[in-house]
């Protein structure tokens, strides 16, 4: 059969800014496959025989970035996964990265050729906004990060590492931003705009 080359959308934005909310809303109107970076993360977090465990469990808690070796392996075997499955399954949302140079540089190596990224959707919203919602999630979210310390260290990462991500995709032209600080409707408004006038 003939393997289409997969078409990328990187989906970032603050903790809580909604990417995964906003992903799922995609997922159920477009041809496209939701792998989230974090969500990946956790599931080999607590697969029985993983030896990054503990690394994995106390970057997360640290609000800290996982060496890229270890994600992008995760990301590349989905990819896999999912186009082996179904071939005409060749449009991912990648979500929660590239969050940092680390990141970016392991994609670039592992995926350079292999995959093509359309564009950066990017889900731009205040640090309050973002630190309120996870706070609230946390009240029954049962994730380790959900709490005012990691979340302190998820939004200082955020703008240290991940904010230079995007302006370095903004440069190339290749970020569509979206308000993320709007109701979910109104938000997933915006972003169906963005992907008629692009796929
Ligand atoms: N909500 C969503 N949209 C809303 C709206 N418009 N109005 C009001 N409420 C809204 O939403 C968060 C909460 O807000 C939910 O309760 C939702 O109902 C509500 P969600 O859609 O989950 O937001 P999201 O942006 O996905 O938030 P998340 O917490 O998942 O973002 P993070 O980027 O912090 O988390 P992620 O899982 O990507 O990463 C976690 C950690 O994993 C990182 O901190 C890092 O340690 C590690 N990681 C890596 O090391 N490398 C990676 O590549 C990825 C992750
Ligand atoms: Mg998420």
């Amino acid at each position: 059969a003939l393997i289409m080359k997969p078409q990328v959308v990187f989906v970032l934005g603050g903790p809580g800014a909604g990417k995964g909310t906003q992903c799922t809303r995609i997922v159920e109107n477009y041809s496209y496959t939701h792998l989230s970076a974090g969500d990946l993360l956790r599931a080999e977090r607590s697969r029985e025989a993983s030896e990054f465990g503990q690394l994995i469990d106390s970057y997360i808690k640290d609000g800290k970035i996982v060496p890229v070796e270890i994600t992008i392996n995760l990301l590349r075997k989905a990819m896999e996964e999912t186009m082996e499955m179904d071939e005409k399954k060749f449009r991912f949302l990648i979500d929660g990265f590239p969050r940092n140079e680390d990141n970016l540089q392991g994609w670039t190596t592992v995926m350079e050729g292999k995959a093509n990224v359309k564009f950066v959707l990017f889900f731009d919203c205040t640090s309050e906004v973002c630190i309120d919602r996870c706070l609230e999630r946390g009240k029954s979210s049962g994730r380790t990060d959900d709490n005012r310390a990691s979340l302190e260290k998820r939004i200082q990462t955020y703008l240290q590492s991940t904010r230079p991500i995007i302006s370095l995709y903004e440069k190339q032209g290749k970020v569509r931003t979206v308000d993320a600080s709007y109701g979910v409707d109104e938000v997933f408004n915006n972003v169906k705009a963005i992907l008629d006038k692009e796929g």
